[in-house]
């Protein structure tokens, strides 16, 4: 079989997606990366091609999308758009975080839930591929705002997951809070005590140690493992983190664990850059307590600067980048600057945070490079396990949590690496990250007949 046909067929199959979800440029992009990736598959398997395995994977299995009403302090009615995509549950049930951002559109949701699917069956574990969110802004909204919100979204999510069905867990704007929030009315809802409908919950009522760092810290580890391939560490490297959320905090963390020196971290506000290093504590304390923008750091820490223009930070030049904030906040421009500054390594927090364009630009500069589908895949493995946990009404360790998470990062690395070199892109972890989540996926569809 010619080469020629597995390109006619991605290109085929890609130009039917675009044409039948018009306008959603997030979803065609995470798409088009994938299915580039895939041709030396279809080269060597044709059979894949005759079970239409693209056509079936691009259309979710299901999607919701409701009506979220909720009352404002003022006593005013709001109205937000909720969803739910049930992308793929070949390999388990649907697994993937809710986000809550005023972007959040069927284009965004549909972006993050494709990549669930193959980030899901990286991770070695019994779950499929969901995602959800709403265009709800939890920014200045009170706590009580929060939680009316909640439960109204959790009134209607509630008729569609389940713990062996769907089961959802945190994402941009939703944090132990929310999932809390969103717990309790379920719970109320269901009039049963069903752990394993969330995770991310909150240590006393069924989550898992390690869940908050595991995100964060799976990238560092990753970025670790890509380093230790070439006799190298993070031990006195400098690097800069965009974000200051959930995976930027817990990334900085590890990083400064392992004797990197953080210098600069962002919100969507602006860029911090301290020369001295960031102080931590004073991060954690400003976002997860106060709910601060960044910019306040530098009242504290006179020796830092604050920038406004959030992709500036990618200006500062540092051996190793961790975007951790949004999907495209990292552009060709912006690759090709670091690239110039000397970067070694760019591991993604995120989820798809650099353009096409610019993982073409670290990839033609030998960058290391870790994309999200790996390098952030640590999160939803914790969250996994902490399903193992509620199944086994059991809570493990700290150290034994964390000890599985380096285990599942390392075997994430080797196993893209190794799917890299058999189908011909040595080194390419992109490659390597879509064909070896594809191709567990792609079996169990086949072995399950035309469902
Ligand atoms: P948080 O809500 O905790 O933090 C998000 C951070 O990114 C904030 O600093 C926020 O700034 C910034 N940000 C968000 N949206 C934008 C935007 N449109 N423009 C500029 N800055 C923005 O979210 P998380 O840390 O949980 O998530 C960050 C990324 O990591 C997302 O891509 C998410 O999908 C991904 N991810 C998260 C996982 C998890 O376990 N939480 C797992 C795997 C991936 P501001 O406060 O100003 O909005
Ligand atoms: O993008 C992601 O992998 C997440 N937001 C985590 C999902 C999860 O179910 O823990």
């Amino acid at each position: 079989m010619s080469h020629q046909v597995a390109v006619d067929y991605v290109n085929h199959v890609y130009e039917t997606v675009t044409k039948r979800n018009p306008n959603e440029t997030e979803f065609h992009q995470a798409v088009k990366e994938i299915f580039d990736s895939l041709v030396p598959v279809f080269d060597q398997n044709p059979s894949y091609i005759d079970h239409a395995i693209l056509e079936r994977m691009v259309e979710p299995e299901r999607i919701i999308s409701f009506r979220v009403p909720w009352l404002d302090d003022e006593g005013k009615i709001q109205v937000n758009r909720g969803f739910r995509v049930q992308f793929n549950s070949a390999i388990g049930p649907y697994k993937g975080g809710l986000r809550f951002h005023p972007s959040v559109n069927a284009s965004i949701i549909k972006f993050l839930g494709f990549e669930q699917i193959f980030k899901n069956s990286l991770t070695g574990q019994p779950i499929g591929g969901g995602k959800g969110g709403s265009d709800f802004d939890p920014k200045g909204k009170s706590d009580n705002e929060v939680m009316r919100f909640c439960q109204s979204f959790m009134t209607e999510l509630s008729k569609h997951i389940g713990p062996d069905t769907d089961v959802p867990a945190g994402d941009i704007g939703v944090g132990a809070r929310e999932v809390g929030y969103l717990f309790g009315q379920y719970k109320k809802i269901q009039g049963g005590y069903q752990a394993g409908v969330l995770t991310g919950k909150g240590l006393g009522f069924g989550g898992s140690l390690a869940r908050t760092e595991a995100t964060g810290y799976g990238t560092v580890y990753f970025v670790q493992e890509m380093l230790k391939d070439k006799g190298d560490s993070l031990s006195g490297k400098t690097v800069v983190v965009s974000g200051s959320g959930n995976v930027s905090i817990y990334a900085m963390e590890k990083a400064l664990e392992l004797g990197a020196k953080v210098i600069a971290c962002s919100d969507s506000n602006g860029y911090v850059y301290d020369p001295t290093g960031i102080k931590l504590d004073t991060v954690k304390r400003l976002k997860e307590v106060e709910r601060k923008r960044i910019k306040a750091y530098v009242d504290e820490h006179p020796e830092a600067e604050f920038h406004v223009g959030f992709e500036n930070i990618w200006t500062i030049p540092c051996d190793i980048a961790l975007p951790c904030a949004t999907q495209n906040e990292l552009s060709e421009a912006s690759a090709k600057r670091l690239v110039e500054n000397g970067v070694i390594a760019v591991a993604e927090g995120a989820n798809m945070p650099s353009t096409l364009q610019a993982v073409d630009v670290f990839l033609e500069n030998k960058v290391l490079f870790g994309p999200a589908k790996a390098a952030n895949a640590g999160g939803v493995a914790v969250s996994a396990l902490e399903m193992a946990q509620n199944s086994a009404r059991l809570s493990w360790k700290f150290e034994d949590v964390d000890e599985k998470l380096q285990e599942i990062m390392r075997n994430i690395y080797h196993n893209s690496m190794q799917a890299a070199e058999k189908y011909g892109k040595p080194g390419n972890l992109v490659v390597g990250a879509n064909i070896a989540g594809f191709l567990k996926v792609a079996d169990a569809m086949i072995a399950q007949g035309l469902i």
